[in-house]
Protein backbone atom coordinates (compact mmCIF):
# COMPACT_ATOMS: atom_id res chain seq x y z
CA UNK A 1 0.00 0.00 0.00
CA UNK A 2 1.31 3.51 -0.66
CA UNK A 3 1.86 6.22 1.98
CA UNK A 4 -1.92 7.55 2.67
CA UNK A 5 -2.86 10.84 1.88
CA UNK A 6 0.68 11.74 0.22
CA UNK A 7 -0.76 12.33 -3.33
CA UNK A 8 -3.02 14.70 -4.63
CA UNK A 9 -2.09 18.19 -2.67
CA UNK A 10 0.84 17.14 -0.84
CA UNK A 11 2.65 16.88 -4.75
CA UNK A 12 1.27 20.13 -5.56
CA UNK A 13 3.23 21.88 -2.27
CA UNK A 14 6.25 19.35 -3.35
CA UNK A 15 6.46 20.59 -7.01
CA UNK A 16 5.97 24.38 -5.64
CA UNK A 17 3.48 24.71 -8.06
CA UNK A 18 3.33 28.79 -8.62
CA UNK A 19 0.01 28.72 -10.50
CA UNK A 20 -2.10 27.79 -7.19
CA UNK A 21 -2.20 30.43 -4.75
CA UNK A 22 -1.79 29.15 -1.11
CA UNK A 23 -4.92 31.08 -0.26
CA UNK A 24 -7.18 29.27 -2.47
CA UNK A 25 -6.18 25.87 -0.99
CA UNK A 26 -6.26 27.29 2.78
CA UNK A 27 -9.93 28.44 2.06
CA UNK A 28 -11.00 24.78 0.82
CA UNK A 29 -8.68 23.10 3.56
CA UNK A 30 -11.26 25.25 5.95
CA UNK A 31 -14.14 24.39 4.39
CA UNK A 32 -13.31 21.14 4.49
CA UNK A 33 -12.57 20.93 7.96
CA UNK A 34 -15.56 23.01 9.02
CA UNK A 35 -18.19 20.51 7.24
CA UNK A 36 -16.44 17.58 8.89
CA UNK A 37 -16.88 18.67 12.35
CA UNK A 38 -19.87 19.62 11.36
CA UNK A 39 -20.97 16.66 11.13
CA UNK A 40 -19.91 15.08 13.98
CA UNK A 41 -21.51 18.41 15.73
CA UNK A 42 -24.71 17.77 14.42
CA UNK A 43 -24.88 13.77 15.22
CA UNK A 44 -23.60 14.65 18.85
CA UNK A 45 -25.69 16.75 19.56
CA UNK A 46 -29.11 14.61 17.97
CA UNK A 47 -27.54 11.94 19.98
CA UNK A 48 -27.24 13.85 23.55
CA UNK A 49 -30.93 15.29 22.45
CA UNK A 50 -32.12 11.62 22.12
CA UNK A 51 -30.21 10.34 25.46
CA UNK A 52 -31.76 12.94 27.44
CA UNK A 53 -35.10 12.93 26.28
CA UNK A 54 -34.77 8.92 27.03
CA UNK A 55 -33.87 10.39 30.98
CA UNK A 56 -32.37 8.39 33.46
CA UNK A 57 -28.70 8.35 32.01
CA UNK A 58 -25.77 10.18 34.28
CA UNK A 59 -23.35 8.45 31.45
CA UNK A 60 -24.02 8.10 27.92
CA UNK A 61 -21.40 5.82 25.68
CA UNK A 62 -20.42 7.63 22.30
CA UNK A 63 -18.34 5.33 19.69
CA UNK A 64 -16.28 7.86 17.77
CA UNK A 65 -14.05 6.69 15.08
CA UNK A 66 -10.82 8.33 14.12
CA UNK A 67 -9.47 5.93 10.95
CA UNK A 68 -5.87 7.53 11.06
CA UNK A 69 -2.70 4.64 10.57
CA UNK A 70 0.07 6.65 9.09
CA UNK A 71 1.36 7.62 12.45
CA UNK A 72 1.94 4.29 12.52
CA UNK A 73 6.09 3.31 12.14
CA UNK A 74 5.34 -0.10 10.65
CA UNK A 75 1.66 -1.01 9.08
CA UNK A 76 -0.84 1.45 8.36
CA UNK A 77 -3.73 -1.10 8.18
CA UNK A 78 -5.26 0.24 11.64
CA UNK A 79 -6.50 3.45 9.45
CA UNK A 80 -9.03 0.62 8.20
CA UNK A 81 -10.53 -0.38 11.96
CA UNK A 82 -13.41 1.83 12.50
CA UNK A 83 -16.10 0.59 10.46
CA UNK A 84 -14.89 -3.19 11.14
CA UNK A 85 -15.09 -2.52 14.68
CA UNK A 86 -18.40 -1.17 14.25
CA UNK A 87 -19.71 -4.19 12.45
CA UNK A 88 -18.37 -6.72 14.83
CA UNK A 89 -20.42 -4.94 17.74
CA UNK A 90 -23.87 -5.44 16.12
CA UNK A 91 -22.32 -9.01 14.29
CA UNK A 92 -25.79 -11.23 14.11
CA UNK A 93 -23.31 -14.11 15.74
CA UNK A 94 -23.84 -12.69 19.13
CA UNK A 95 -26.53 -10.90 21.12
CA UNK A 96 -26.10 -7.28 22.18
CA UNK A 97 -26.14 -7.97 26.03
CA UNK A 98 -23.24 -7.31 27.90
CA UNK A 99 -21.44 -9.76 30.19
CA UNK A 100 -22.52 -7.45 33.25
CA UNK A 101 -26.21 -7.19 31.70
CA UNK A 102 -26.30 -4.24 29.87
CA UNK A 103 -28.44 -3.82 26.67
CA UNK A 104 -26.12 -1.94 23.77
CA UNK A 105 -29.28 -1.14 22.06
CA UNK A 106 -30.37 1.02 24.50
CA UNK A 107 -29.18 4.70 23.31
CA UNK A 108 -28.34 5.37 27.04
CA UNK A 109 -25.71 2.38 27.20
CA UNK A 110 -24.12 3.33 23.44
CA UNK A 111 -24.87 5.29 20.79
CA UNK A 112 -22.54 6.58 17.82
CA UNK A 113 -21.42 10.00 15.99
CA UNK A 114 -19.69 8.27 13.67
CA UNK A 115 -15.81 8.50 11.96
CA UNK A 116 -14.01 11.75 11.50
CA UNK A 117 -13.05 11.52 7.70
CA UNK A 118 -9.26 11.80 8.92
CA UNK A 119 -8.09 10.59 4.78
CA UNK A 120 -10.50 12.80 3.42
CA UNK A 121 -8.67 15.55 5.28
CA UNK A 122 -5.49 14.86 4.42
CA UNK A 123 -6.41 14.48 1.23
CA UNK A 124 -6.93 18.28 1.24
CA UNK A 125 -3.03 18.85 2.31
CA UNK A 126 -3.74 19.39 6.16
CA UNK A 127 -0.73 18.81 7.85
CA UNK A 128 -0.81 16.55 11.50
CA UNK A 129 -0.29 19.52 13.99
CA UNK A 130 -3.38 21.02 12.13
CA UNK A 131 -4.81 17.36 12.31
CA UNK A 132 -4.57 16.32 15.69
CA UNK A 133 -6.13 19.78 16.43
CA UNK A 134 -9.41 18.91 14.33
CA UNK A 135 -9.03 15.13 16.21
CA UNK A 136 -9.04 16.98 19.30
CA UNK A 137 -12.54 19.47 18.47
CA UNK A 138 -14.14 16.09 17.57
CA UNK A 139 -13.46 14.96 20.81
CA UNK A 140 -14.83 17.63 22.61
CA UNK A 141 -18.08 17.90 20.31
CA UNK A 142 -19.13 14.63 21.45
CA UNK A 143 -18.33 15.95 25.40
CA UNK A 144 -20.31 19.39 25.03
CA UNK A 145 -23.42 16.73 24.67
CA UNK A 146 -23.74 15.61 28.51
CA UNK A 147 -24.27 12.79 29.13
CA UNK A 148 -22.32 11.56 26.45
CA UNK A 149 -18.60 10.48 27.42
CA UNK A 150 -16.42 9.49 24.05
CA UNK A 151 -15.15 5.87 23.54
CA UNK A 152 -12.59 6.31 20.39
CA UNK A 153 -11.92 3.67 17.71
CA UNK A 154 -8.56 3.77 16.16
CA UNK A 155 -6.54 4.39 14.21
CA UNK A 156 -3.22 3.92 15.65
CA UNK A 157 -2.56 5.09 19.04
CA UNK A 158 -1.02 8.34 17.98
CA UNK A 159 -4.57 9.13 18.07
CA UNK A 160 -4.38 9.20 22.21
CA UNK A 161 -2.77 12.13 22.42
CA UNK A 162 -5.16 14.55 21.09
CA UNK A 163 -8.13 12.59 22.78
CA UNK A 164 -6.72 12.64 26.00
CA UNK A 165 -5.65 15.90 25.63
CA UNK A 166 -9.58 16.88 24.85
CA UNK A 167 -10.33 15.46 27.52
CA UNK A 168 -8.75 16.95 29.78
CA UNK A 169 -8.92 20.36 28.58
CA UNK A 170 -12.49 20.11 28.34
CA UNK A 171 -12.86 18.63 32.08
CA UNK A 172 -10.45 21.23 33.50
CA UNK A 173 -7.94 18.84 34.73
CA UNK A 174 -5.56 15.89 34.74
CA UNK A 175 -6.86 12.61 35.03
CA UNK A 176 -5.71 8.68 35.88
CA UNK A 177 -5.24 6.94 32.69
CA UNK A 178 -4.81 2.70 32.40
CA UNK A 179 -2.73 2.20 29.53
CA UNK A 180 -2.39 -1.50 28.39
CA UNK A 181 -0.40 -2.36 25.72
CA UNK A 182 2.73 -4.25 24.82
CA UNK A 183 4.77 -0.83 24.27
CA UNK A 184 4.97 2.07 26.05
CA UNK A 185 4.89 4.43 23.42
CA UNK A 186 6.45 7.05 25.30
CA UNK A 187 9.91 7.52 22.87
CA UNK A 188 10.46 11.23 22.77
CA UNK A 189 10.15 11.26 18.89
CA UNK A 190 9.89 7.93 17.36
CA UNK A 191 12.12 8.18 14.06
CA UNK A 192 11.85 11.61 14.56
CA UNK A 193 8.25 11.89 14.65
CA UNK A 194 6.36 13.58 17.77
CA UNK A 195 3.10 12.66 16.41
CA UNK A 196 3.93 8.85 16.36
CA UNK A 197 1.79 5.87 17.21
CA UNK A 198 5.06 5.37 19.54
CA UNK A 199 5.15 8.66 20.93
CA UNK A 200 2.06 9.55 22.39
CA UNK A 201 1.71 9.30 26.09
CA UNK A 202 5.09 11.08 25.98
CA UNK A 203 3.26 13.99 24.70
CA UNK A 204 0.48 13.55 27.33
CA UNK A 205 2.81 13.55 30.34
CA UNK A 206 4.81 16.75 28.57
CA UNK A 207 1.45 18.20 28.80
CA UNK A 208 0.33 17.38 32.33
CA UNK A 209 -2.92 15.78 31.01
CA UNK A 210 -2.35 12.40 33.44
CA UNK A 211 -1.91 12.90 36.95
CA UNK A 212 -1.12 8.82 36.93
CA UNK A 213 -0.25 7.08 34.25
CA UNK A 214 -0.24 2.93 34.93
CA UNK A 215 0.85 1.03 31.58
CA UNK A 216 0.19 -2.70 32.00
CA UNK A 217 1.17 -5.67 29.84
CA UNK A 218 4.49 -4.27 28.58
CA UNK A 219 6.80 -6.67 27.14
CA UNK A 220 8.67 -5.08 24.71
CA UNK A 221 10.44 -2.16 26.56
CA UNK A 222 14.20 -0.84 26.05
CA UNK A 223 16.42 1.45 27.71
CA UNK A 224 14.86 4.98 26.37
CA UNK A 225 11.19 3.36 27.34
CA UNK A 226 11.99 2.90 31.18
CA UNK A 227 14.45 6.47 31.14
CA UNK A 228 10.99 8.16 29.91
CA UNK A 229 8.91 6.32 32.26
CA UNK A 230 11.45 7.36 35.28
CA UNK A 231 11.34 10.77 34.22
CA UNK A 232 7.58 11.41 33.92
CA UNK A 233 6.89 8.77 36.82
CA UNK A 234 5.16 6.35 34.71
CA UNK A 235 3.94 3.22 36.87
CA UNK A 236 5.05 0.33 34.39
CA UNK A 237 3.64 -3.04 35.18
CA UNK A 238 5.63 -5.72 33.17
CA UNK A 239 4.20 -8.22 31.77
CA UNK A 240 7.07 -10.73 32.99
CA UNK A 241 5.65 -9.96 36.65
CA UNK A 242 1.84 -10.09 35.70
CA UNK A 243 1.47 -12.91 38.22
CA UNK A 244 2.90 -11.05 41.08
CA UNK A 245 0.76 -8.01 40.32
CA UNK A 246 -2.15 -9.07 39.35
CA UNK A 247 -4.22 -9.20 42.32
CA UNK A 248 -3.32 -5.59 43.10
CA UNK A 249 -4.21 -4.58 38.78
CA UNK A 250 -7.47 -6.99 38.74
CA UNK A 251 -8.64 -4.60 41.81
CA UNK A 252 -7.70 -0.84 40.72
CA UNK A 253 -9.01 2.12 42.01
CA UNK A 254 -8.01 5.49 40.12
CA UNK A 255 -9.10 8.63 39.69
CA UNK A 256 -9.91 10.10 43.14
CA UNK A 257 -8.65 13.80 43.52
CA UNK A 258 -8.73 14.54 39.81
CA UNK A 259 -11.23 14.33 36.67
CA UNK A 260 -11.58 10.92 36.48
CA UNK A 261 -10.17 8.03 34.63
CA UNK A 262 -9.17 7.61 31.08
CA UNK A 263 -8.82 4.06 29.84
CA UNK A 264 -6.51 3.12 26.36
CA UNK A 265 -6.60 -0.12 25.19
CA UNK A 266 -4.04 -0.91 22.46
CA UNK A 267 -4.95 -4.65 20.85
CA UNK A 268 -1.52 -5.11 21.45
CA UNK A 269 -2.09 -5.72 24.88
CA UNK A 270 -3.36 -8.93 24.11
CA UNK A 271 -1.04 -12.10 23.51
CA UNK A 272 -1.12 -12.46 20.05
CA UNK A 273 -2.97 -16.20 20.51
CA UNK A 274 -5.68 -14.06 21.43
CA UNK A 275 -5.54 -11.16 18.84
CA UNK A 276 -3.48 -12.34 15.91
CA UNK A 277 -4.69 -8.95 13.74
CA UNK A 278 -2.09 -6.04 14.86
CA UNK A 279 1.15 -4.85 13.47
CA UNK A 280 3.12 -5.48 16.39
CA UNK A 281 2.90 -9.34 17.31
CA UNK A 282 4.56 -9.57 20.51
CA UNK A 283 3.80 -13.09 22.26
CA UNK A 284 3.67 -13.10 25.90
CA UNK A 285 1.17 -11.03 26.07
CA UNK A 286 -2.66 -10.80 28.54
CA UNK A 287 -5.15 -13.00 28.03
CA UNK A 288 -8.71 -11.20 27.12
CA UNK A 289 -9.80 -12.47 30.58
CA UNK A 290 -6.72 -10.48 32.34
CA UNK A 291 -7.58 -7.22 30.29
CA UNK A 292 -11.89 -7.98 30.94
CA UNK A 293 -10.96 -8.63 34.48
CA UNK A 294 -9.10 -5.07 35.25
CA UNK A 295 -11.93 -3.48 33.62
CA UNK A 296 -14.64 -5.14 34.87
CA UNK A 297 -13.56 -4.66 38.61
CA UNK A 298 -11.86 -1.04 38.34
CA UNK A 299 -13.49 1.75 40.91
CA UNK A 300 -13.79 5.22 39.03
CA UNK A 301 -15.53 7.34 36.95
CA UNK A 302 -14.87 6.34 33.60
CA UNK A 303 -14.51 9.84 31.39
CA UNK A 304 -13.50 8.51 27.81
CA UNK A 305 -11.86 5.26 26.41
CA UNK A 306 -10.10 4.25 23.31
CA UNK A 307 -9.38 1.15 21.51
CA UNK A 308 -6.67 1.39 19.18
CA UNK A 309 -3.97 -0.62 16.72
CA UNK A 310 -6.51 -3.56 15.76
CA UNK A 311 -4.84 -3.82 11.78
CA UNK A 312 -7.77 -5.09 9.31
CA UNK A 313 -5.21 -6.12 7.20
CA UNK A 314 -3.85 -8.72 9.76
CA UNK A 315 -6.57 -10.32 10.67
CA UNK A 316 -7.60 -14.02 10.23
CA UNK A 317 -10.24 -14.86 7.79
CA UNK A 318 -13.46 -14.58 9.44
CA UNK A 319 -12.36 -11.06 11.49
CA UNK A 320 -11.76 -12.55 14.94
CA UNK A 321 -9.72 -10.02 15.84
CA UNK A 322 -12.90 -7.43 14.99
CA UNK A 323 -14.68 -9.64 17.33
CA UNK A 324 -12.03 -8.93 19.96
CA UNK A 325 -11.28 -5.21 19.68
CA UNK A 326 -15.63 -5.01 19.76
CA UNK A 327 -15.92 -7.27 23.03
CA UNK A 328 -13.40 -4.85 24.58
CA UNK A 329 -15.42 -1.80 22.79
CA UNK A 330 -18.37 -3.26 23.99
CA UNK A 331 -17.57 -4.17 27.57
CA UNK A 332 -15.92 -1.11 28.21
CA UNK A 333 -19.21 0.98 26.63
CA UNK A 334 -21.07 -1.09 29.21
CA UNK A 335 -18.80 0.32 32.61
CA UNK A 336 -18.67 3.86 31.40
CA UNK A 337 -22.15 4.57 31.05
CA UNK A 338 -24.31 4.54 33.75
MN1 LIG B 1 1.38 -1.56 21.23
Amino acid sequence: MSILGRRGIHYLQKLNAPNVPADLIHKGQDRVIDASLTLIRERAKLKGELVRACGGAVATSSLLGIPLGHNSSFLQGPAFAPPMIREAIWCGSTNSTTEEGKELRDPRVLTDVGDLPVQEIRDCGVDDSRLMNIVSESVKLVMEQAPLRPVVLGGDHSISYPVVRAVSEKLGGPVDILHLDAHPDIYDAFEGNKYSHASSFARIMEGGYARRLLQVGIRSINWEGREQGKKFGVEQYEMRNFSKDRHFLENLKLGEGVKGVYISIDVDCLDPAFAPGVSHLEPGGLSFRDVLNMVHNLQGDIVAADVVEYNPQRDTFGGMTAMVAAKLVRELAAKISK
